[in-house]
């Protein structure tokens, strides 16, 4: 029985989920969830995901959401590096992860969807709300370029699952304008992973197609 990815091809967080799969690996049929005719509220997908959100996987019997969730599931799976190579490589990439969910890439949601209101609901941005993402996203990105200073990628010296969650805002940057070109290093690690990881540039080209379709009324 295969792997089924629920997600809309111009989700960042799908893309965590692809590029991690596609790394290890991992054969995954994917399910495609149009996110801007609201697929992701109906009956039957709530049915999964009580809280309406992609992506998310159905393996058998197992159904988990929240993309990093579903990457430790698969890491777990092929036995992948991604997780680390040693315990406390391990407990560092978790780190990572659960700080990336909570200080960094909810500052760039909140941005993704003040553009997006604007953009399809002809909702204006709200200023404090841009403020507050901005200074925060800023200091977080101040860590993170120090700590680039010295390391290639985020733990050890290979790429893992921290590096995958903590770039997946560069995905929707073009449209949530975060400040990410202030930081020379974390430029510089976002090319070197676009350079040196396939599926990670190749997922960036399937979010861009996707949200220009998207943007132009396409589809
Ligand atoms: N913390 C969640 C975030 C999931 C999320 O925000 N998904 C967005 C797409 S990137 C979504 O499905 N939005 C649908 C909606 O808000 O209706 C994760 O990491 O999986």
């Amino acid at each position: 029985m295969s792997i089924k990815i629920y997600g809309d091809l111009g989700s960042g967080s799908l893309r965590r989920v692809t590029t991690a799969a596609s790394i290890m690996g991992v054969d995954i049929e994917r399910m495609n969830i149009h996110l801007f005719k609201g697929e992701s509220h109906t009956p039957g997908f709530l049915k999964l995901n009580p809280h309406g959100l992609t992506p998310v996987l159905q393996d058998g019997d197992t159904v988990i959401w929240e993309a990093s969730a579903i990457n430790l599931y698969l890491a777990e799976k092929a036995n992948s590096n991604l997780l680390g190579r040693t315990p406390s490589e391990r407990l560092e990439v978790l780190q990572w992860m659960f700080w990336s969910g909570e200080q960094w890439r909810i500052f760039s949601t909140l941005l993704f969807n003040e553009w997006a209101g604007e953009k399809w609901m002809g909702k204006p941005r709200t200023d404090a709300i841009v403020r507050l993402a901005m200074s925060n996203i800023r200091n977080a990105a101040a860590v993170l370029e120090s700590r680039l200073a010295t390391q290639k990628f985020i733990v050890g010296d290979a790429l893992t699952l921290a590096d995958i969650d903590i770039a997946a805002p560069f995905s929707q940057c073009k449209r949530t304008g975060a400040p990410f070109e202030e930081f020379p290093n974390l430029v510089a690690w976002q090319q070197r992973l676009l350079e040196t990881v396939p599926a990670w540039a190749a997922t960036r080209e399937e979010v861009e197609k996707r949200m220009v379709a998207a943007v132009s009324g396409v589809s």
